[in-house]
């Protein structure tokens, strides 16, 4: 048996969006769906519990994170990310093949992998293909990731051609040396840069390869949104329709509608923890840096429309006091929201699929949110 199964539901008539539902070992994954990260086996100041309160099916962790601090050793030690960390729902790990170029110094790349220095310590490291998948299958997530390179932005046309080349190369290395298919599937990572043949070239090489799965790498790094766009609307259109699509690294709540109607099914992103570390949340009415003096004597919710415990028991003048104090309270409850606001956000995403009002939702949301649309 393989380990991940996907049930396409329906698919919109005016829009690529699509409403479908991923089986893996340890959940149900209802599609389009936002995947909360937890970078180091924990999203940031929230309990398993409290994410699975928020509704979160899946969450993201790192491949070269963990195999830097702790060492895949000691998580498998403990049964696998999901029992080190406590979580029974499903994971995804990313291979490594982002964050060594992102992260790390002194990186050398070569056909057999990179190496790296590690942010840490600073010791001399090596990745590849084999060894990303050696540590992925220690990890035990439910959705494992090809090795690959994401190209910086902007790059020339030939940088691009040959990356993709080897990106491609390192997927087919990675299949061979994934062997624990019926408990971890192994999902392919589609580069080419901002070039939309080679986009297109990189996405049928992969589908020759047959992986249960397909990410869409190499964007918002740093491009103008609308090229983002077009060239995710590009590539979805040469992946089956049959299996999942993720968008990696994605996630702020445009981008959740922009992606969704290019024909997404998955998306992660820091955004949600990482702007509620400085004070800063999603509210209907657009984004609110809470931690201003303006709301110091508000006792408002962060956001009226939303129904998170935060909202239901907090006022913005408490989360801006705790913020200010550096009390961590402050910011676990700004992060609750926030991750609550994308996972209810795309739920209402997935029922106006369902009901054929996905446009009218998203016209509904950008008005209120301050966004243009186009
Ligand atoms: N490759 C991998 N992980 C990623 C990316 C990628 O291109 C991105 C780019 N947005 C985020 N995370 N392996
Ligand atoms: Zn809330």
């Amino acid at each position: 048996m393989a380990a991940m199964s996907f049930e396409l539901l329906k698919t919109s008539s005016d829009t690529a969006a699509r409403r479908g539902r991923i089986h893996t070992p340890h959940a149900t994954i209802e599609t389009p769906v936002f995947m909360p990260v937890g970078t180091q086996a924990t999203v940031k100041t929230l309990s398993p519990e409290e994410l699975m309160e928020i509704g979160a099916h899946i969450i993201l962790s790192n491949t070269y994170h963990l195999h830097l601090r702790p060492g895949e050793d000691i998580v498998q030690g403990a049964g696998g990310l999901h029992g080190f960390m406590h979580w029974p729902r499903a994971v995804l790990t990313d291979s490594g093949g982002f964050q060594v170029f992102s992260l790390s110094n002194l990186r050398k790349i070569s056909e057999e992998g990179v190496e790296f220095r590690s942010h840490i310590s600073g010791e001399k490291r090596f990745l590849s293909p084999e060894r990303s998948i050696e540590i992925q299958h220690a990890l035990g997530a439910d959705i494992i990731m090809a090795f690959d390179e994401c190209p910086p932005h902007p790059a020339d046309r030939e940088y691009i051609y040959n990356s993709l080349l080897r990106t491609t190369r390192w997927a087919k290395r990675s299949k061979e040396a994934h062997h624990r298919t019926s408990q971890q599937a192994l999902f392919g990572i589609v580069q080419g840069g901002m070039e939309l043949d080679l986009r297109r070239f990189a996405a049928e090489s992969l589908v020759e390869l047959d992986f249960p799965g397909y990410a869409i790498g190499g964007l918002s790094v740093g491009e103008p949104k609308p090229l983002m766009n077009e060239v995710l609307a590009h590539t979805t259109q040469y992946l089956p329709a049959d299996k999942p699509r993720y968008l990696m690294g994605v996630g702020a709540p445009d981008d959740l509608f922009e992606g969704v109607m290019r024909g997404v099914d998955m998306f992660d992103c820091v955004l949600p923890t990482r702007i509620a570390r400085n004070g800063t949340v999603f509210t209907s009415t657009g984004k609110l840096v809470v931690r201003n003096a303006g709301n110091a004597k508000d006792y408002a919710p962060l956001d009226e429309h939303c129904d998170c415990y935060v909202c239901k028991n907090y006022s913005r003048a408490y989360i801006r006091h705790l913020v200010k104090a550096e009390e961590t309270f402050g910011i676990r409850l700004t992060s609750y929201h926030n991750v609550y606001f994308l996972v209810k956000l795309m739920e209402k995403i997935r029922v106006s699929i369902e009901n054929g009002t996905f446009l009218a939702l998203r016209k509904q949301f950008y008005d209120a949110y301050g966004y243009n649309e186009n």
